[in-house]
């Protein structure tokens, strides 16, 4: 494998000192680029987009040829799994995705079954070896997946949900039946996840987007159990370098607490939970990723150098810090003003690491 030339966020995930900051910025690669919307387009959708190896290199590197960023991620969607266990997703243009049969029932839930990945979704693979060798060792490449109750929500709602009705009725009624859909997907997702690692991603993030619309003892058994059989699973070394892995319960807040007990290396944080706080929530023993506000990237480029300014502040000193907005970028952001937020996070954070 080709040597790392950047390998800033690799030391930084796993509290290493580094001479900056590093960062990426969840969604980097996506609709607010008019160059992505160009490829999405004449693809015809966005599913044709991940399924297309070359294709979803094409639109990973997009953002790194803009700004100096210091990791690629892996183009495709937290919702392939479910795809390989046979739900059928299908995007509607213009609303978000959706599934054609969705899982309810314990006779549904019963049926589902770990599908052979390396069948179901050697098109994700085929992605990551064609991006790292296009990467040629410039910044590392992160894989992910979807949390298996984030990624739950999904299969039982059949799409988007706010209220989460349907999968917080089973979670009432039929914890068992919610129990077993979610193994299965954890175990899908140990699988899939490394096998991305087999194929060459470099560190692992899980996106548990929906987590904390449960309450603690909820949250604790149907996002953070499954989430710590995964990481128990994960290949957590390659080529003699560890694979850091970083969960991202969005709106955790004190949830952080009982997170850190997984052996992640490292935690996402939003923008509702103040750095300096998370900061004490994990008493330093694993690194943080965050957390700007996406929306401060609405505002001019003194306000985006004034937010960057605050967020490194509100970290502080020391490693173990890697920067990022507090949830993905949206599609309305000109793209110049996220191209001030790199430039201020370079010019800004080597203060911060002396
Ligand atoms: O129209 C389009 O072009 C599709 C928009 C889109 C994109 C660009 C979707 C559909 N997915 C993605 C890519 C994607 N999704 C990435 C890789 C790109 C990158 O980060 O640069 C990643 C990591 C995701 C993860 C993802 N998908 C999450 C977790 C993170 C988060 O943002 O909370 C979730 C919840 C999804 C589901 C999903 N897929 C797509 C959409 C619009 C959604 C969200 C739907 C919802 O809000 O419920």
């Amino acid at each position: 494998m080709n040597e790392l030339k950047n390998d800033l966020l690799l030391r930084a995930l796993l509290r290493e000192p580094t001479e900056r900051t590093p960062l990426w910025i969840m969604r980097q690669a996506g609709r607010y680029l008019p160059e992505y919307r160009e490829v999405r387009a004449k693809a015809g959708d966005f599913m044709t987009v991940c399924r297309n190896p070359e294709l979803a290199c094409e639109v990973t590197m997009q953002p790194l040829r803009r700004y100096k960023l210091d990791a690629a991620i892996l183009f495709s969607d937290i919702l392939t799994v479910p795809d390989a266990l046979g739900l059928g997703l299908y995007f509607e243009t213009g609303e978000g995705p959706k599934f054609e049969r969705p899982v309810r029932t314990a006779s549904e839930i019963s049926k589902l079954a770990v599908p052979d990945v390396s069948e179901s979704l050697g098109y994700v693979f085929d992605a990551v070896r064609t991006i790292r060798k296009e990467l040629d060792g410039q910044v590392p490449l992160i894989g992910f997946a979807g949390s298996p109750w984030t990624v739950g929500t999904y299969m039982v709602e059949g799409g988007s949900s706010r209220e989460l009705k349907i999968i917080k009725g089973l979670a009432a009624e039929d914890p068992a039946t919610l129990d077993k859909m979610l193994d299965t997907v954890a175990r899908t997702t140990t699988e899939y996840l490394n096998a991305q690692v087999e194929a060459g991603a470099q560190a692992i993030m899980i996106f548990d987007t929906w987590g904390a619309a449960l309450e603690r003892d909820d949250y604790r058994r149907f996002s953070l159990d499954p989430m710590q059989k995964i990481v128990d699973g994960l290949t957590r070394e390659r080529d003699g370098r560890r694979i850091p892995v970083i969960l991202f319960t969005k709106g955790a807040g004190p949830l952080l607490t009982d997170m850190v007990g997984t052996g992640c290396d490292a935690l996402g944080v939003d923008w509702t939970t103040d750095l300096a706080d998370a900061r004490k929530y994990v008493d330093d023993k694993v690194a943080l990723q965050g957390n700007l506000d996406p929306a401060t990237l609405r505002e001019s480029p003194e306000i985006i150098r004034q937010g960057v300014a605050d967020t490194l502040a509100s970290y502080g000193k020391g490693p173990g810090h890697v920067f990022n907005l507090g949830h993905g970028i949206t599609p309305d952001i000109d793209p110049e003003h996220l191209g001030v937020l790199v430039d201020a996070v370079h010019e800004l954070s080597p203060q911060y690491h002396e």
